[in-house]
């Protein structure tokens, strides 16, 4: 039966020995074996009786296991909810609430709370532990190693990604077969992935970059993987000489050139090195060409639209831009009625194509302030097209922090900090990090005549937000300051404290 994304990434390698996972502990997972243990694993869901169309909401360690997961959903017409393995259970419990997951799966560690929270919600909890061990491996030993592939068509979902908001609220992002699918080929064409390839795989595979544009691209081309679970600069450098790409955030190239081990010899056998989710400093991309000889590729994407822009893989890869629209893709840069301006002038980012998600998960107002009837979806990145095509990302016209890659909405954390006794209110910025590009800061104003206690505030967010949203400072302040309107002026904070931790 057809079922496009499961066919054409995942079914494409029914029968095949060719290898796929290549594990830390020397072992290789085949192309095959991978789909067994996703049969299996769908077998446990629709016994557990998830219908097509169902969530399944994971928050688990990186693993084979983990990655069969997304496999078993797809193969099983479920959608897949993956989850950052740092958010709290308060996070994990609106996720599970708003987009009505049937089944949660979780690390053992977390069985507990988290059983709690399925019992109030109607979820059933199964999980899945670092190792492959867990009730959800249990049962799927027991089931055959190969399951009908429930059909559905290109615009069915595929994935939730959910995704903060200006207003602090997370929305689950609606993701169609045919948005990953398209996106996966247009990008195996771009960057020239074949069978031979062997991508070095360190991110998270919670999010966009690391499963839908690094698996995919895999799934899609059909080359192996060096699955690591993490990014580990050791791990990294002595598995380089045995790979020919990598993808990562801007974190990981300045990490690998903050190693001396890290020279032109150790990338010889590199073809591409990608980078994205985060801007990239013309200077690493600099210092990357002179150690290595490498250009790095940098591409633009968001969790709403996968890959939208790329430099291209022949032809001029110029820093500071992250290249032109992908095939298929319509970018225009508009004000904010929606007018597109004339070249070279800086507006709103609006991006049009097959990659584009269906909308917010029930929340239609959103989805209609943020996806135009005409399809274009505005993005809140400021940009300009220059003379030669090429984009190039300006700003945000969204209140906005990217720490190591992780988006951080300022709200959210705003919000919290609010609520806090003692706080009049609070301002929440992003500032210059020499690790993570930006880091969080908190700017504070006591109520009039009280004291916010630090230490409780801090312990509050701890309990409450995942440890990269933390603001890694908290400032009192008499006031904040305000624009004739009485806007917060967040670029004045932004520059006062510019070089807080950048000095340290
Ligand atoms: C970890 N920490 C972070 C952090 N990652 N804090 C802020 N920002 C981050 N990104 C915390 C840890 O919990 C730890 O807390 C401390 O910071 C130092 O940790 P570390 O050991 O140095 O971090 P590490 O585990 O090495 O992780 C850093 C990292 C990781 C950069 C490797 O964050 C990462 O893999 N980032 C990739 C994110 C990603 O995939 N983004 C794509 C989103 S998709 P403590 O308690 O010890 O102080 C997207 C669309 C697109 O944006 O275009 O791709
Ligand atoms: P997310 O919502 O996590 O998917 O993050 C998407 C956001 O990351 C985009 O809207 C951009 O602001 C930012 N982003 C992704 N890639 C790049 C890049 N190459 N350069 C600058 N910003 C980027």
């Amino acid at each position: 039966m057809a079922n496009p994304l499961y066919d054409g990434l995942f079914g494409a390698h029914a029968g095949k020995r060719t290898p796929f996972l290549h594990l830390l502990d020397g072992t290789t997972l085949t192309h095959q074996d991978f789909l067994n243990i996703a049969a299996r694993m769908a077998h446990v869901a629709t016994r557990l009786g998830l219908k097509p169309g169902d969530r399944v909401a994971a928050q688990v360690e990186k693993s084979p296991e983990a990655l069969a997961l997304y496999a078993a959903c797809a193969q099983a017409g479920l959608v897949f909810l993956p989850l950052n393995t740092a958010y709290t259970v308060d996070e994990l419990t609106y996720f599970v609430e708003n987009s009505g997951a049937s089944l949660i799966v979780c690390d053992s560690k977390n069985a507990g709370e988290l059983s709690a929270v399925g019992a109030r919600l109607n979820a059933k909890v199964e999980t899945l532990n670092h190792d492959g061990t867990g009730s959800l491996m249990d049962r799927a030993a027991e089931m055959p190693a190969d399951f009908e592939t429930v059909e559905r068509k290109g615009d069915d979902l595929a994935a939730f990604l959910y995704t903060s908001g200006t207003t602090g609220r997370s929305k689950g992002a609606m993701l169609t077969q045919n948005n990953l699918l398209s996106n996966a080929r247009a990008l195996v064409g771009e960057w020239r992935f074949t069978p031979q390839d062997v991508l070095l795989h360190a991110l998270p595979i919670f999010h966009t970059h690391g499963l839908f544009v690094a698996t995919n691209v895999s799934l899609a081309a059909g080359n192996s993987i060096i699955f690591m679970p993490k990014f580990d600069l050791d791990e990294i450098i002595r598995r380089m000489p045995h790979a020919t790409t990598m993808m990562g955030v801007p974190t990981f190239y300045t990490r690998l050139l903050g190693d001396n081990r890290f020279t032109r010899d150790l990338a010889e056998h590199m073809r591409l090195f990608v980078s994205g989710s985060a801007p990239l400093l013309a200077e690493t991309h600099v210092q990357f060409e002179e150690r290595t000889g490498h250009r790095i590729l940098e591409r633009y994407g968001m969790t709403e639209t996968n890959m939208n822009t790329s430099n291209p893989y022949d032809g001029d890869r110029r820093a500071g831009t992250v290249g032109f629209p992908l095939p298929g893709v319509v970018l225009r840069v508009c004000d904010p009625a929606g007018t597109p301006l004339p070249q070279g002038e800086i507006g709103e980012i609006e991006i049009r194509g097959p990659n584009v998600f269906k909308g917010y998960w029930q929340m239609p107002e959103k989805t209609a302030a943020e996806l135009r009837e005409n399809g274009f979806f505005i993005t809140g990145d400021l940009g300009r097209i220059d003379e030669d095509g090429y984009v190039h990302i300006v700003g945000r016209n969204k209140d906005l922090i990217i720490s190591g890659g992780y988006n951080i909405y300022p709200k959210e954390i705003e919000l919290l900090l609010d609520d806090q006794p003692g706080v009049l209110e609070s301002a929440v910025i992003g500032v210059p990090h020499p690790d993570f590009g930006e880091t969080v800061l908190g700017v504070i104003v006591a109520e009039p005549g009280g004291t916010p206690d630090i230490e409780l505030l801090q312990a509050k967010v701890c309990n409450s937000l995942a440890r990269f949203k933390h603001p890694r400072k908290l400032i009192v302040m008499d006031e904040l300051p305000r624009n004739t309107m009485g806007k917060v002026q967040k670029n004045v904070l932004r520059d006062q404290y510019k070089e807080l931790f950048v000095a340290a």
